[in-house]
């Protein structure tokens, strides 16, 4: 009888392994798959591209389990170079710094075009971001 318990179980645990991939599918490329948002691995982002419509905001989220330190700002290979219309919030010529569990930055993009996001101490993190 004991065996068949176990038997029971593993495939319980299963069948919410499979919803749990299921659910985490339909909710988009990674994080906690909110709208607009932005999340921090350890030493990347987790989305690399994202459109909105102008207006719109875009929430970076550095969450405390599997975040990073990271220095984001708009620019190119690890600089930062401020974007005309960008958002002034990260169009900064030193960077945002985020510790893991920092509170999460809105950025809203009032003007079409397209913005591409770095971290200044990750070779490869970046996030382009177009607005329509
Ligand atoms: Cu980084």
């Amino acid at each position: 009888m004991k065996v068949q318990k176990t038997w029971w179980l593993l495939s319980l645990a299963m069948v919410v392994c499979a919803l749990t991939l299921l659910l985490s599918a339909c909710g988009g490329s990674g994080g906690s798959g909110a709208a607009n948002e932005v999340d921090m691995g350890v030493a990347d982002f987790k989305q690399h591209a994202l459109t909105i419509k102008a207006g719109e905001t875009v929430h970076f989220v550095d969450p405390m389990n599997g975040g990073g330190v990271h220095v984001l700002c708009f620019g190119k290979d690890e600089q930062c170079v401020p974007q005309t219309d960008a958002p002034a919030k990260l169009n900064v010529s030193d960077g945002v710094q985020f510790q893991p569990g920092d509170p999460t930055l809105d950025v809203t993009f009032p003007t079409a075009g397209v913005y591409t996001v770095v971290c200044t101490i990750h070779p490869g993190m970046v996030v382009t971001i177009t607005v329509q």
